[in-house]
């Protein structure tokens, strides 16, 4: 059966100095399929978050801290390969801890986990090395070259939509840049990370360069982390507001901090669109990975004269998404991470009809007469009726649920999806050239999507704007946050 370990609960250790280790207290990790318990997770303790900055420390003092661009190139490149030689246990675990589709795991989750560490590999060991050449008061020349160093020690604090894929994306960088990471993955994800300390092993990255903490975030490994003396900076990717607690904790210690944080993205269609395509990459862009995807539209704007039939689409659509075991292939839709994410969902969708929303589907829980009634399923929901000003349009939910609203003019839609304090990813439908690159401009995301939805390039800025996020990661923006910049200035006279 799909979904969950087939031996039982399985103990998944924390990874210290090129160890994995034992102690402290264990929780456990239940399916998001059907509730039963999948794994046993041995929490950090603080002594054992103290032991993972020391032994980080230690290897950027070995052979680590030695290394070239070409040669940690070299390092990640295997790590790449062997990632990919265990594909299948990779799958396996992201299944078994998120509940998402086997074939979503197969084509999104575990590719892009070795996709980011080959694509820092070519990254790192391409980056030009900035320089000028600068006229002295006395008329002679001096040259300024920028080396770049690691910044040392870097805490990488993820969450658990997409674990691998979002962890390598913060992990594979950091390493390029010769650092050492502690890692704390989600407490609802520690499968994929616990096997990624096994690749690193297996690929020769030297002990202590990687080192995992399992746990929870206030008053235990996340905290205990982004507290450390130790720690020089923190990535991190989650809740906004838990970005603010993650702030005030490194605000001490004065740590260099990137965040990607919370979204409420919106969808703009004009009435020019590919109607097909429009329809097609918002069930996409509202509905993938059961709509837990900080980059989900959760509200699409449509111009009315396409605004009914546009709805209409898309409301059908999203009542046929099939349900299914993870292994179904046929499987479009999956459960929510856990209860309390899926009661808070579930508070979401009587929000929107308290504030007065017409549900065209969805709006509950589906039965299966399985085990999956013991799962965190909610219905995929396409709302519509509200305002601007309804938290519903205004609060992230983070689950299968969308508005659609209309709007008349250009101006009007920019407004409309402007009108979050968040601002990380829009996407736009039309077919006019001029709206496609205004909406760059105009729209306030760090990301704009323009006829389509989640096409990645790993070297373009990837971050939000306002409570969306903090810096920019991708290509040089990475090397850049994992990395310090002495400048070298040689007068030349
Ligand atoms: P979360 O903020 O609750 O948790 C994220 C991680 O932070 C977890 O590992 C958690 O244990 C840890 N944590 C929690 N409190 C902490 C604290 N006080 N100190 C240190 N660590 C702490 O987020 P989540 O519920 O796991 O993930 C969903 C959220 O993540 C959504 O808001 C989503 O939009 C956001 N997200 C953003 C992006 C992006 O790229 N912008 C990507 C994925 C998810
Ligand atoms: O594609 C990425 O690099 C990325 N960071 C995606 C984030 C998805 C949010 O859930």
């Amino acid at each position: 059966m799909a979904g969950h370990a087939p031996d039982g609960p399985r103990r998944l250790r924390n990874f210290v100095g090129g160890e994995f280790v034992d102690g402290g207290s264990t929780f456990t990790k239940v399916s998001p399929v059907t509730g039963e318990p999948v794994f046993e997770v041995v929490e950090a303790t603080r002594s054992t978050v103290d032991d993972a900055v020391a032994a980080a420390r230690a290897a950027l003092r070995g052979p680590w801290g030695r290394m070239g661009e070409r040669e940690r190139a070299e390092v990640l490149r295997r790590v790449a390969d062997e990632l990919e030689r265990r594909f299948d246990d990779l799958v396996t675990a992201e299944v078994a801890d998120t509940g998402k589709s086997i074939a979503q795991a197969r084509t999104l989750d575990i590719p892009r986990g070795a996709a980011n560490f080959r694509a820092f590999a070519e990254i790192v060991a391409t980056a030009p090395t900035e320089s000028f050449t600068t006229v002295t008061p006395t008329g002679g020349r001096a040259l300024n070259y920028a080396v770049r160093k690691p910044v040392g020690v870097v805490a990488v604090i993820v969450p658990w939509n997409l674990p691998l894929l979002l962890l390598t994306w913060k992990v594979a960088p950091a390493l390029a840049c010769g650092n050492a990471v502690v890692v704390k993955p989600s407490e609802e994800t520690p499968a994929s990370a616990t096997l990624l300390a096994e690749v690193m092993a297996a690929a020769g990255v030297p002990d202590g360069v990687f080192n995992l903490v399992h746990g929870f975030g206030p008053d235990s490994a996340g905290e205990f982390l982004t507290r450390h003396p130790g720690v020089d900076a923190i990535t991190f990717t989650g809740e906004s507001a838990t970005g603010g607690a993650i702030m005030r904790a490194a605000a001490d210690g004065v740590k260099a901090v990137s965040f990607e944080l919370g979204g409420k993205n919106a969808g703009l269609v004009f009435a020019d669109a590919d109607l097909d395509a429009a329809v097609a990459g918002s069930m996409r862009s509202s509905f993938t990975n059961g709509g837990q995807v900080c980059l989900c539209t959760e509200r699409i704007y449509v111009q009315r004269p396409v605004f009914d039939e546009f709805t209409a689409r898309l409301a059908k659509r999203a009542g046929e998404l099939a349900y299914g075991w993870p292994t179904d292939e046929a499987t479009a839709t999956m459960p929510l991470i856990s209860p309390q994410h899926r009661a808070k969902v579930l508070g979401a969708y009587e929000l929107a009809r308290a504030e007065g929303a017409e549900v065209l589907t969805g709006g509950g829980t589906p039965t299966f007469g399985d085990a999956r009634d013991g799962g965190s399923y909610v219905q995929p929901t396409v709302l519509t009726g509200l305002g601007p000003d309804a938290r519903t349009n205004r609060e992230e939910i983070f689950g299968p649920v969308v508005h659609v609203a209309p709007f008349d003019t250009e101006d009007e839609a920019y407004a409309l999806a402007n009108g979050t304090e968040y601002g990380l990813a829009a996407t736009v439908w039309t077919r006019d050239v001029g709206v496609a690159h205004r909406a760059g401009v105009r729209l306030d995301a760090g990301i704009v999507w323009v006829n389509t939805w989640f096409l990645r390039d790993l070297r373009t800025p990837f971050g939000g704007v306002k409570a969306s996020g903090i810096g920019r990661e991708g290509g040089v923006h990475s090397l850049n946050f994992y990395s310090e910049l002495t400048n070298v200035c040689v007068d030349l006279s």
